[in-house]
C-alpha cells in the first residue's frame, strides 16, 4: 500500500466517523423521539441550585422539541429560580417552579445525578417510577437509570453536549437561540474550556455549536466576566478562610454570616472553588457552607491519584472523580487552634534584660 493510500483511508475515517458521543445510538434517540411523539405534553426537568449546564440543557432541549412537534405544548421546570447569570439565555424566562403532571404527558429530565437532586422525589414520587414515560439524559456516573429511556454518557463533559448528539442523530435543526443554550452549557461544565475534561469531542461540539450561531461573547461576558459586588464580597471571604487541613487540602467556609454580611446568596459561591483548588500542591480543595441547616461540600482535585467522588461519598455525597459534592445536616462550628512555642535561647537573653 502507497503512502497515499494509507493517508487517503486515514481521512476517510475521520470524516466518517459518526459523532464524537459514540455512547448517544441512533436506537436510543429514535426511542426518545417517539416517547415525546406520543405524548400530548412534554415537561421538562433538571436539578436543584441549577448551573449553567442544567439549564442550558433544560431549555435547549425543551426548545428543540417544541420547534419539532408544534402542536406539542412543551413546560421547562426547576425548583430553584435561574440564576441572575443564566438569564440571558434565550427562554430562561418560561422556567417554572410549579409543577403538575397530566394523563399523557412524557418527561425529560436533564442533567440530573439522582431523583433526589430535582427536590420532587417527595412531592411528585410518580415522576420517578416509570409510570410515566420518560427520557432521562446526563452524564454523572452512577445514575441510576430513573427514566423509561435513559441516555446516559459518564464520557461526556457536559449534558449539554449529549442533547446536540441526539439532535444531530435525529437531524433535528440547531438554531443559534439553541446553539446559546447548549454552549452555554459545555462552556460551564468545563469551565470555560479549562477543566480537565475538556476532551477533543468537547472542542468539536463547540466548534459544531459556533457554526450553528451560537453567541459565544454573550456567555463569555455573562457567565465569566460579570461578577456583583455581593458575589466578589463573598469570594473575598472565602479566599480569606483558606487553611490547608491536615489531610494536605485547602479548605475554606462560608457561614450563614458570611452570606448575610455580604449579601450574596448561595448561588453566588459557585466559581469560587476554582480559585481555592488553584493552590500548589495540595491534593484536594475544599469549600464547606452553610445552607438553611445544612451543611454543603464543594470537592475538587488536579491530581489523578485522588478521587474526590469517593470522598463526597464518605459524607452521602458524590459527582466525579475531579468534581464532587455533598450536603450534611448541621452547621459549621469554628475552630481557631493556637500553639505557643518557646524559641531556644530566648529565654536567658529575656532573663539578662
Ligand atoms: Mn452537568
Amino acid at each position: 500500500m502507497t503512502t497515499l493510500q494509507l493517508q487517503l483511508i486515514v481521512t476517510l475515517n475521520i470524516s466518517f466517523y459518526p459523532h464524537p458521543l459514540m455512547s448517544v445510538t441512533l436506537a436510543d434517540a429514535t426511542a426518545a423521539m417517539e416517547t415525546i411523539q406520543k405524548s400530548s405534553r412534554v415537561l421538562v426537568i433538571c436539578h436543584r441550585n441549577p448551573d449553567g449546564d442544567a439549564i442550558g440543557a433544560l431549555i435547549g432541549i425543551a426548545l428543540l422539541i417544541e420547534q419539532q412537534f408544534p402542536t406539542i405544548p412543551v413546560f421547562m421546570h426547576c425548583v430553584d429560580p435561574v440564576p441572575e447569570t443564566l438569564q440571558f439565555m434565550p427562554g430562561a424566562s418560561r422556567v417554572l417552579n410549579a409543577l403538575t403532571t397530566k394523563a399523557g404527558d412524557a418527561l425529560v429530565f436533564v442533567d440530573i445525578a439522582e431523583p433526589k437532586l430535582t427536590e420532587l422525589h417527595e412531592s411528585h414520587p410518580q415522576l420517578f417510577d416509570k409510570s410515566i414515560p420518560s427520557i432521562m439524559i446526563d452524564h454523572h456516573p452512577g445514575n441510576p437509570l430513573f427514566g423509561t429511556v435513559n441516555i446516559l454518557v459518564p464520557e461526556a463533559a457536559s449534558s449539554c453536549e449529549i442533547v446536540v448528539a441526539i439532535a444531530d442523530l435525529l437531524k433535528w435543526n440547531i438554531t443559534n437561540d439553541i446553539a446559546t443554550c447548549l454552549l452555554t452549557g459545555v462552556y460551564t461544565d468545563t469551565g470555560g474550556l479549562l477543566h480537565s475534561n475538556t476532551s477533543a469531542a468537547v472542542y468539536r461540539t463547540v466548534a459544531r455549536l459556533l457554526r450553528a450561531g451560537a453567541r459565544q461573547q454573550l456567555i463569555v461576558t455573562a457567565v465569566f466576566r460579570t461578577a456583583k459586588m455581593s458575589t466578589l464580597k463573598l469570594w473575598g471571604r472565602v479566599l480569606e478562610k483558606i487553611s490547608v487541613s491536615s489531610e494536605g487540602g485547602a479548605v475554606s467556609a462560608v457561614t450563614e454570616g458570611d452570606f448575610r454580611a455580604t449579601g450574596a446568596d448561595h448561588s453566588e459561591l459557585a466559581g469560587a472553588i476554582d480559585y481555592v483548588n488553584a493552590v500548589p500542591g495540595m491534593r484536594f480543595s475544599m469549600i464547606l457552607s452553610e445552607k438553611g441547616g445544612k451543611v454543603k461540600g464543594s470537592l475538587r482535585t488536579l491530581r489523578d491519584d485522588v478521587d474526590v467522588a469517593a470522598m463526597a461519598g464518605k459524607f452521602s455525597g458524590g459527582g466525579h472523580k475531579k468534581a464532587a459534592g455533598f450536603a450534611l445536616s448541621g452547621k459549621l462550628k469554628p475552630e481557631m487552634r493556637w500553639k505557643v512555642v518557646e524559641e531556644e535561647g530566648k529565654k536567658n537573653a529575656s532573663a539578662e534584660n
